[in-house]
This record gives C-alpha cells, sequence and structure tokens, in this order.
C-alpha cells in the first residue's frame, strides 16, 4: 500500500497486489484524473485536457465547488475549487486496515483548501471564510471521496458542490444508467417549464447529447452494458440530493476546445450534485460523499 508524489506533479496511491491505483493532481484542484482497478482505467481523460492548470482538466473527476452550473452567485459556472493551482495544501497520507489484517486494504489522501481566496485567482469574489477538506480513500476495488466544507466564521455559509466524475466507456451508445425510472429530472437542454419531466424507462441511454438534472435521485445507480446486460460499475452518494448525467454528443462536443470531437463516444459523466446551495451555519459543516465500485 502506498502514497507516492510522482515527478508529474501528482500524488499516486496504489495497491500493487490488487492492481488498484488512483492519481489525484497535486497542483491543480485536488483533480483525479486516474483509477485503475485490476490495471483497468475507469476514468475519461481527453487527449486534448490542459493539464497546465490555465483551464480546468477535461476528464478525471472535477470538484465543483462553491457551486455547480448556474445555481449559485456566479454565472454559469462550476465554481473555483478545479481550477486553482498551488492553493490545495497537502494534509496527509497513510495506511489504514492493513495493520489488522482485513481483507480490504485502504490508502488515504486528504487534501484542503482554504478561503476566502484572493480575487486574482477567482473570477468573481467569494469573499467567505471556508474550509474544503478532500479524502480520497483507495480501495481494491472501490474508491470513496469526501468532501468536507467547514464555516469558521460568524456569518452563514452558502455553497452548491459537486463531483462530476467522467467514466470511460468503450461505446457510450452501449451503456445506460439504471436506477432513474419515476426519477423527476430537468432536462437542462430545455429551457423553462418544458425541461420538467419523469424518467419513463429503466435505463437512461445516450443516443442524443443528455443533460439532466434528476432531483433527489436514489442514492445508488449502476452503470450497465447494454449488450451483456451486466452492471459494471456503481455510483453511490451521501447527502448530495441529485445526480447530473451528462453526454455532449455531436454539436457540443465541436465546441470544445479541449476535447477531441469523437470523444463522446468514450465516456459518460454520472455526477452527484449538491445543486440546490447548502446553507452552513456559523461554525457549523458539511460533509457529502461519493463512493465509485467496480463490480
Ligand atoms: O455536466 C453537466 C454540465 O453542467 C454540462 O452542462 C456541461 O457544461 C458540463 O457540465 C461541462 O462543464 P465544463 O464547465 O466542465 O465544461
Amino acid at each position: 500500500l502506498c502514497v507516492s508524489r510522482t515527478d508529474n506533479n501528482a500524488y499516486t496511491l496504489s495497491i500493487p497486489d490488487r492492481g488498484a491505483s488512483c492519481q489525484i493532481s497535486s497542483t491543480i484542484g485536488a483533480h483525479l484524473t486516474s483509477w485503475k482497478v485490476n490495471d483497468h482505467e475507469m476514468i475519461f481523460l481527453s487527449e486534448r485536457a490542459d493539464l497546465t492548470g490555465r483551464i480546468p482538466i477535461r476528464g478525471g473527476i472535477p470538484l465543483c465547488f462553491p457551486q455547480f452550473s448556474k445555481f449559485g452567485p456566479y454565472p454559469q459556472s462550476h465554481g473555483f475549487a478545479r481550477n486553482l493551482t498551488g492553493a490545495w495544501r497537502f494534509e496527509r497520507a497513510y495506511n489504514e486496515g492493513v495493520p489488522q489484517g482485513f481483507n480490504d486494504p485502504c490508502v488515504v489522501l486528504v487534501l484542503s483548501l482554504t478561503g476566502p481566496l484572493d480575487t486574482p485567482r477567482v473570477s468573481t469574489p467569494y469573499p467567505h471564510p471556508f474550509v474544503l477538506t478532500m479524502t480520497f480513500r483507495l480501495y481494491a476495488t472501490r474508491i470513496a471521496l469526501s468532501a468536507r466544507v467547514d464555516n469558521p466564521s460568524p456569518e452563514p455559509l452558502a455553497f452548491g458542490f459537486a463531483y462530476h466524475p467522467y467514466f470511460r466507456v468503450e461505446e457510450a451508445t452501449q451503456v445506460g444508467v439504471r436506477g432513474l425510472q419515476g426519477v423527476r429530472y430537468k432536462d437542462q437542454l430545455v429551457a423553462g417549464p418544458e425541461g420538467e419531466a419523469t424518467q419513463a424507462g429503466e435505463l437512461l441511454t445516450v443516443d442524443r447529447e443528455v443533460d439532466r438534472i434528476y432531483r433527489g435521485a436514489p442514492e445508488r445507480v449502476v452503470l450497465e452494458d447494454l449488450r451483456t446486460h451486466a452492471a459494471f460499475l456503481a455510483v453511490e452518494r451521501r447527502n448530495i440530493s441529485d445526480l447530473v448525467v451528462w453526454n455532449p454528443w455531436v454539436e457540443k462536443s465541436k465546441t470544445m476546445k479541449d476535447f477531441q470531437p469523437e470523444e463522446y463516444h468514450k465516456m459518460i459523466c454520472i455526477e452527484p450534485a449538491q445543486v440546490d446551495l447548502v446553507q452552513c451555519a456559523p461554525g457549523g459543516s458539511w460533509e457529502g460523499q461519493m463512493v465509485l465500485s467496480r463490480l
């Protein structure tokens, strides 16, 4: 079990004898860029991803804080946390479980971000004190991410938060998300009340641009291979109310300079999102978890 700092500005967590590993950028946004189970890469990273920190990394698991999309004080934005280079601090890294001989060893990495951040770092001022602590736990076949926000100030703190994972698939039209049947969603591609709908089918599949916010979805959904009907990935969340599913498809893909036009075939985003702002009391805290499991 180990945590190492690599020369490409990343922390690598690994459980070598289980072929499990993950990489988290040590300079940009506490951004996870790789998660392998039995040496199989689970996470999509665009061939054109910009890893300089100039713009968010296209792929991996962007952390959206202090808001998701347009649901907050900023214009359409996923917040500044994923854009920040050099502001995230290493807190600690350690092994868990091995000494007791558990059969489920775990490697832990903790990073933190403290605000308020001076304006040059963020395009729109967010003058509120906060501490965002990210805990990454790598197990043999799953990874657990926990975000804790502390409000050290005498004022209430309002924020949104989302994990925005890009999952790597062989062919996006051959997978489906199971677990959303009967759930209300907002179709982000349809303005106004027409965009409100309810998921009819058991499986949400991709054959056009999909950009939907499922409100109050079940805490666990799975990604299933339509050819074999076998689920191969579970996405679980705790204390995060919504789930977003996104695939840019043909036209939107062409507008993203850090994305190859054909790459929409190779990815699907399933995002635990606390879209409505958390109101964190003075001295209070909030914690939202995502657990990804290879099935
Ligand atoms: O995943 C949902 C979404 O809000 C989409 O509308 C799309 O904008 C996507 O996030 C990517 O956003 P980004 O700012 O990372 O390009």
